[in-house]
Formats: structure tokens, sequence, C-alpha cells
């Protein structure tokens, strides 16, 4: 199995109820390298390019209310099936459906404030990453 890296996104209620470092030890307790990291406040143009591929759904303008409603810390992972293991932990989209132990199980407030992004393949992965990061960010 190659390693492969995947984009994640600590969103606005996780960082508000200071819990990037109780997530981040879920990552690195599966095995997941945290090789880049920033804590950024996301405008409306940048949130709603990143989740442009949700422009049509009708949650699209609650997704991009909720993604500047305060900071993010934007990440890149690195590991061993680094897309699949991540969204593991994390957890199903709906908290009430994920799975024990999952960070969303743990943290997650509603499906909206579900408190992690993870990319959902290696292709989004890589566009994911380009999106906020340079090369020279990025330190395995
Ligand atoms: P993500 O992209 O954030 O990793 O989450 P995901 O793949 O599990 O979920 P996705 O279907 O891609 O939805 C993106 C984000 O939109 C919000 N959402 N709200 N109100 C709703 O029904 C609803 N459904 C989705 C969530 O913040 C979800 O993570
Ligand atoms: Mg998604």
């Amino acid at each position: 199995m190659a390693t492969e890296r995947t984009l994640s996104i600590i969103k606005p209620d996780a960082t508000r109820r200071n819990l990037t470092g109780k997530i981040n030890a879920v990552f690195e307790d599966a095995g997941l390298r945290i090789v880049a990291q920033k804590r950024m406040q996301l405008t409306e143009a940048v949130a709603g390019a990143f989740y442009a591929v949700h422009k049509d759904r009708p949650f699209f303008g609650d997704l991009v209310s909720f993604m500047v409603s305060g900071p993010v810390v934007v990440q890149v992972l690195e590991g061993e099936n680094a897309v699949l293991k991540h969204r593991d932990v994390m957890g199903a989209t709906d908290p009430k459906k994920a799975a024990p132990g999952t960070v969303r199980a743990q943290f997650a407030e509603s499906i909206e404030a579900n408190s992690v992004h993870g990319s959902d393949s290696p292709e989004n992965a890589a566009n994911e990453i380009a999106f906020f990061f340079s090369q020279i960010e990025i330190l395995p």
C-alpha cells in the first residue's frame, strides 16, 4: 500500500470549542501524520470555491455561512491509505450515524457542524491540497 495524502479541515464548531488537539490526537493515533497545518479565517468566496461541487445542493448557502463563522485549521495528513483511513476515523457525515469512537461521534454538533472535512478520493485530495497549500509548506 502506497503512502497517500489527504486534505483535512477542522471546522469552526470544533475550533470554537478548542478541540484541535483532541482531534489531531485521533488522527495521529490512527497512523496519520500531520505534514502541514495552518489556522485560517475563510471568506465566503474561498469557502464557496472550495465547496463548489455542492453549489446546487439545498444546504450550500448554510454550509458556506457555517464555514466562515470562525477559524478553521486546514491540514495535510499523510499515511498508508490516508484518504480512506481519514474518512474512517472521521465517521459518517451525520453524527447520529457515526460509529462510536469516530471524531464526528465524539465531537460533532449536527450534520452540518460536524467538526471535520476530509477529501473523498485521492484525485480530490490532490486538488484540495493544492487549493490550500504550496509544495514548500508540506514537510513530511
Ligand atoms: P466533508 O466533505 O465535509 O468531509 O463531509 P462529507 O463528505 O461527509 O459530506 P458531504 O456530503 O461532502 O457534505 C459536505 C458538508 O456539507 C454539510 N452538510 N450539511 N444540512 C445537511 O443536510 C448537510 N449535508 C451535508 C456538512 O458539513 C458536510 O460535511
Ligand atoms: Mg465531502
